[in-house]
């Protein structure tokens, strides 16, 4: 390992494997949740001590979908501006700890809700399905949390612009500012529908809340939810991949602009999760349905980017032909093999996304299990097999291990097995899906009717696939306690990719930050103002208007 070797100051790497831990016990219980579900959605297996199915589709979708990732995504920030702006000041990280305290009381309050059967709401907590006050306040502390620890990961970025006034941000820092802004935006939805109407609602201060509002506000911070994630894979797709595989990024002002323009298009497009809901006028959803497709751009520019930089390494290497770059690519280091895995995955996720929100054909898939196949290829296959690559190396460079050659072995195992399961779980749900298997339902809901037999052979499938990919998680839990407690001492690096010589000089107005801010705003405002009004004023009589009490 070089001398020269970056290493993430000590005290912030306490800082981001504390978040770590946690993310790691929620995806051992989440995946648990997984599996019990679709073992029950198979017909063939029934909830042992009165368990609700509900209740488990609740611990699996908020373990996984809000406390794995949202904790793993704080925990790499953390480290990845340390590692390229410097190390946090004292008070910064004190605040990412308090941060931390607080997100870990919310999720412990909230776990336990869920699993006293008080809160059996899924992890969109739509009304009029109601938790305990409990509930609702163990998610406001999680939201709270991040919002201190990503006020820490700002204060880091704004000492370096004083440092270095007229230069660039460091990339992963600049990535993460964007991720943390989008954040906040999009956070602001969800805690107005918590605080003035589910949480009051559920104290049994007010009798009735607008349910079409506090889905629109959900739904305002469930898209951007899923850049939250998708974002900090696309951080090591850009800048650390390149350096896995011994190459450079291809160009950094391209991986910036992709990135502001998910900051501007993550947020006014929720309404393409509600196409199918009555009270929202069709003429606002075909808006937000133009700004869906503007948001697959940068996804689309990701894809040209990878393939520039798979291309220029291995024609660096010899490569000729079309494809003979293809050859040269590392398929033996699990820290690119892994979330390579994610990205191939991707590309029919991708597709998927399109489809769900093509408007009229968004009818034919809506609430039914295509929906839940679409976000396991994304979320839980892109997203989530590129956190375990980053966690092969991220874990022993923090804790001062090394990842050895049979973890490297194993982990490239848990990702084929990971790929495996997914294909055969995520296929059966597109296509039981398109034969109008519903989501969200147990077999004792959809077990007798009439068309279930078209499917069942699909769930059964699920439940095949559910199980290889559970073995997947007990490989990935085995290999983290390893590089966390037991691996060999030694270095290992945090990889970082320089920029292509060829590349063209970094336009300081992707930091200006006047500018993003101004656009994100009125777009928010012209896609959301009338059909919020429109639902306030239009409400159902006892939830007339945003009332409080
Ligand atoms: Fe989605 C529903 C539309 C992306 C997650 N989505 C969901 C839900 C979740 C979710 C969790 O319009 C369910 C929510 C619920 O509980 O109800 N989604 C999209 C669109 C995109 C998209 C247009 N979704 C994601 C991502 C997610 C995610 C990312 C998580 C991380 N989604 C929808 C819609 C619904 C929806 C509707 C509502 C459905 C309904 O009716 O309820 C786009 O962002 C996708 C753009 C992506 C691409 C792919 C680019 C490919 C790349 C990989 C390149 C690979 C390489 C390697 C280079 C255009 C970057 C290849 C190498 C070789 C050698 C081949």
């Amino acid at each position: 390992m070089s001398q020269t070797m970056i290493k993430v100051d000590r005290r912030d790497g306490k800082l981001a494997m504390a978040h770590l831990y946690v993310a790691f016990i929620a995806l051992a219980l989440g995946g648990l949740a997984g599996l019990l579900q679709t073992l029950v959605r198979s017909g063939r297996f029934e909830l042992p001590l009165g368990i609700d199915y509900y209740q488990v589709l609740t611990t699996h979708g908020v373990l996984l979908g809000l406390v794995l990732t949202t904790f793993f995504i704080m925990g790499f920030q953390f480290a990845a501006v340390s590692r390229t702006s410097g190390t946090f000041t004292k008070k910064a990280r004190i605040a990412g700890w308090i941060g931390f305290v607080v997100m870990t009381v919310g999720t412990i309050m909230t776990t336990i809700m869920i699993l006293l059967n008080e809160a059996s709401v899924l992890y969109t907590f739509y009304a009029p399905l109601q938790a305990h006050a409990l509930f609702y306040l163990g998610l406001t502390l999680v939201i709270v949390g991040s919002w201190i620890g990503g006020g820490a990961m700002i204060a880091n970025y704004v000492r370096w612009r004083k440092a270095n006034p007229g230069k660039p941000s460091p990339i992963l820092t600049f990535m993460t500012v964007i991720n943390m802004l989008m954040w906040f935006v999009a956070t602001l939805g969800v805690a107005v529908s918590v605080l003035f109407q589910l949480l009051p609602w559920s104290l049994g201060w007010i009798d009735t809340v607008n349910v079409l509002v506090t889905r629109t506000l959900f739904w305002y911070f469930g898209h951007p939810l899923v850049y939250f994630w998708l974002l900090p894979a696309y951080m090591a797709w850009y800048v650390i991949i390149p350096k896995v595989i011994g190459g450079k990024m291809f160009s950094d002002s391209m991986a910036r602009l992709s990135f502001i323009l998910f900051l501007l298009f993550s947020i006014p497009v929720g309404l393409h999760h509600q196409l199918t809901e009555p009270g929202i006028d069709a003429f606002w959803k075909y808006i937000q349905v133009v700004l869906t497709f503007l948001v697959v751009i940068p996804s689309l520019m990701t894809a040209f980017s990878l393939f520039a930089n798979f291309e220029m390494f291995g024609r660096s290497k010899g490569a000729t032909g079309l494809f003979g770059w293809f050859k040269m690519l590392p398929w033996k280091d699990a820290r690119f093999v892994v979330p390579f895995i994610g990205m191939i995955a991707f590309i029919p996720g991708g597709a998927g996304g399109i489809i769900n929100a093509s408007f009229q054909m968004n009818q034919v898939v809506h609430n039914t299990i295509w929906v839940t196949g679409h976000f396991h290829l994304t979320v839980a296959t892109a997203v989530i097999l590129t956190f375990f690559g980053i966690t092969y190396w991220l874990v022993p460079h923090l804790t001062g291990r090394v990842l050895t050659k049979a973890m490297n072995q194993l982990a490239i195992i848990q990702g084929i097995v990971w790929g495996v399961g997914m294909l055969i779980m995520s296929s059966a749900m597109h296509i039981a899906g398109l034969l109008g298997a519903p989501r969200r339902s147990s077999f004792s809901t959809y077990g007798d009717a009439p068309q279930a037999i078209d499917w069942i052979p699909y769930q059964v499938a699920q439940a095949i696939g559910g199980s290889i990919l559970f073995l997947g998680i007990i490989l990935m839990i085995i290999i983290f306690i390893n590089l966390t407690f037991f691996a060999p001492k030694g270095e290992e690096e945090f990889p970082v990719a320089e920029v292509a010589d060829k590349a063209e000089r970094t336009p300081m107005v992707f930091e200006n930050w006047k500018i993003w801010v101004t656009i994100l705003v009125a777009l928010i405002l012209i896609a959301y103002t009338v059909p919020i009004m429109e639902m306030i004023q239009d409400g159902p009589p006892g939830s007339k208007g945003f009332k409080l009490w």
